[in-house]
């Protein structure tokens, strides 16, 4: 059935955004709104940017910033077009040396096997000719996956200049042999993705974070294999979790907003470049950064979190995980508890998409503790030496944005000793530091 056109259609064409059609699983959608008829769907918009779009890369880039949706493009990195076959890679990269090593799901497998200690990853050097081959003749199971641009690589094409928002930007190369896939999982470091597909087609699958829950979460790494899907079950689990599988070609570029669980299958021998970027930081988005580990409540916290200063419910919420992080604890486990306590009963209240409780489980707290234990988390945040008063939490508060009830309501909280007082007012000063 024909689609009726939107407003948002006629806006896309005079931006000179064509809509083209591709095989997405489960929904697809082909404007650049995602404008959603299917609740809680995801929905992937494929476009086609033409050279004289009005709004430029930088335009297009700031407005996917801003939808949070993913999105295909096509012809976004023409820079790279000298490199879209193998014959045209090995005749430009054929001896750059690239580091091929163990698929990151090997590791995954291993700790759920129980046969993670001991285990030391292959990797090794080679040029990308001598890959090449290999691949050709189906003898490598090893690949080279989100490796930064050194050595010979920086001959890659420069590529066009973000917006000047994209503060903290790095740029990842990835080349697998046909059959090869990364594992489901969503990216810790919380930034945005344009994926340019260069060489090969690759298939990914996008879902929600809102079906965390669905995924047997550990870490920011799924239980669920989706390698082991045959076609049928990967299209009824899509619809289970509201998720969306694309097929890249060539030219084809896919923004992945924070946060969103994905996987890849490469269906070719296939090569991508990525560039990964973070929108202006906040206080406590950096906070989230430097003290929680990278699992299903930082990954509900840091999509709450808005660009600019959230609402005094979110600052409340924020504020109290805060708290718990700053006061004493006599170990690593007990402050890792607590923060985690405090994540739950605040996102409970915050975020309507969060489940406490995964579909299916296994014993998961003292894998995550290990992960996290001496990396820096948790540990006792050096003392700032100073006295909390009545007036100088008040103060904080409403330098925070914070009405007089939520600072009551934080007061009773936390309780009414010094450390707790002392505890709220560093939390207060995070959330505006
Ligand atoms: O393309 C891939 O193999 C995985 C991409 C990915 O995980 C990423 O860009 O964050």
């Amino acid at each position: 059935m024909k689609r009726q056109a939107t407003s948002q259609d006629v806006v896309n064409r005079e931006r000179g955004y064509i809509p083209c059609r591709r095989e997405v699983i489960a929904t697809s959608l082909f404007c650049v709104d995602g404008a959603s008829t299917v609740l809680r769907r995801m929905s992937i918009a494929v476009v086609r940017m033409e050279g004289s779009s009005a709004l430029g890369t930088q335009g297009l880039v700031e407005e996917l910033v801003a939808g949070r949706r993913p999105v295909v493009v096509s012809g976004l990195a023409p820079e790279l077009d000298g490199l879209r076959s193998e014959a045209a890679v090995r005749e430009r990269l054929g001896d750059v040396e690239i580091l091929v090593h163990d698929n990151y799901t090997v590791g995954t497998q291993r700790w759920l096997d129980g046969t993670i200690e001991g285990y030391v990853p292959t990797q090794r050097r080679v040029a990308i000719g001598t890959y090449l081959d290999e691949a050709r003749a189906g003898r490598t199971p090893l690949m080279c996956a989100e490796r930064p641009l050194e050595g010979g690589l920086t001959c890659l094409p420069a590529l066009k200049a973000l917006p000047p928002f994209a503060v903290a930007t790095l740029d990842r190369f990835f080349l697998g042999a046909a059959g090869s896939h990364s594992h489901l999982h969503f990216d810790g470091d919380a930034r945005h993705v344009l994926l340019h597909q260069i060489m090969g087609r690759k298939r990914v699958v996008l879902i929600p974070i809102a079906a965390t829950w669905k995924l047997l979460p550990v870490g920011n790494q799924s239980a669920v294999f989706l390698d082991r899907f045959d076609a049928d079950d990967l299209r009824e689990f899509l619809v289970f979790v509201g998720g969306a599988e694309v097929q890249l070609e060539p030219g084809d570029s896919l923004y992945m907003p924070p946060g969103i669980w994905h996987y890849a299958a490469y269906p070719d021998t296939c090569m991508s470049l990525s560039q990964r970027f973070l929108p202006q930081e906040t206080p406590m988005r950096r906070f989230f950064a430097q003290h929680i580990h990278r699992g299903v409540h930082w990954l509900h916290w840091i999509q709450l979190l808005p660009p600019g200063r959230p609402a005094p419910a979110l600052t409340e919420g924020f504020v109290e995980v805060a708290a718990a992080f700053f006061r004493p604890y006599e170990t690593f486990g007990a402050r890792y508890a607590a923060v985690k306590g405090a994540m739950r009963e605040t996102l409970a209240r915050l975020d309507p998409s969060y489940r406490d409780r995964a579909y299916a489980n296994f014993r998961l707290e003292p894998y995550e503790e290990a992960l996290w234990r001496g990396r820096g988390l948790y540990e006792d945040p050096p003392p700032d030496g100073e006295q909390p008063t009545s007036a100088g939490v008040g103060e904080a508060a409403t330098r925070a944005g914070l009405p007089q009830e939520a600072t009551a309501r934080l007061l009773a909280r936390v309780g009414g000793d010094a450390t707790a007082r002392a505890a709220l007012l560093r939390a207060l000063r995070a959330a505006t530091a």
